[in-house]
């Protein structure tokens, strides 16, 4: 048998509107998040047999804030231990309200709650590996022990959390799908998100609308 899971990558307070780090729209995406959870897990679970929302959760100081990088503004790039490091608005601080999945979110069916980039010093967009590419979150190991082959997500923010796990999910040999009307940009500067977008179909993430899911 062959099962899929579905990975809603952090709808938290902080990317939606009146956050932090808000995404425009971010929050149009959770009732459609919550209808195909109902339609689809309910008892049968008939297309995910797993579900998982991950929450972007940071200690106080950590490396992804603009703050921190004396000099630096919010937006900007800077090398940290090798890696390239973007800098960011104070977001999810670990515990505090923007942290939060946000309140719409129907949590009835959720089997986990992942957390990541919770080193100070390491940040981590995907919900596989953290941002150095090695250190994994424990995402793999739960969904194979669960022999999950097929992997839908669907979340915050298209090009970048979610971009990043799909690229890690395909890396990883899942068959990936992208419900891209259930996901919204940053989109900074305007025209990235198409480029994050076309990347991720050449690597063979499947990307469609979630109409094709409902009922
Ligand atoms: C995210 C930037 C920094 C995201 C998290 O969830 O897409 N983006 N931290
Ligand atoms: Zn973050």
């Amino acid at each position: 048998m062959s099962r899929g899971a579905l990975i809603i990558v952090d709808v938290q307070n902080d990317f939606c509107p009146g956050g932090s780090m808000a995404v425009s729209g971010g929050d149009e995406i959770i009732g459609p998040i919550n209808t195909l959870l109902q339609s689809k897990v309910g008892p049968q679970r008939s297309l995910f047999h797993k579900v998982v929302a991950t929450a972007d959760w940071h200690p106080p100081h950590h490396v992804s804030f603009a703050e921190e990088h004396e000099g630096h503004n919010e937006y900007e790039v800077v090398e940290v231990g090798g890696l390239q490091q973007n800098l960011w608005p104070v977001h999810c601080m670990a515990g505090s309200e923007g942290a939060a999945l946000h309140p719409e979110l129907d949590q009835t069916y959720l089997d986990l709650i992942l957390h990541k980039g919770t080193q100070v010093g390491l940040d981590s967009y995907s919900a596989f590996f953290e941002n150095d590419g090695t250190t994994p979150t424990g995402l793999h190991g739960y969904l194979q022990e669960f022999e999950i082959k097929q992997v839908y997500i669907v979340g915050l923010a298209l090009d970048w959390c979610v971009y990043f796990t799909a690229l890690d999910a395909r890396r990883l040999g899942y068959m990936t799908i992208l419900m891209e009307d259930l996901s919204r940009p940053v989109d900074v500067p305007a025209g990235f998100a198409e480029q994050r977008l076309a990347d991720l179909r050449e690597k063979r993430v499947i990307i469609e609308s979630s109409e094709a899911y409902y009922g």
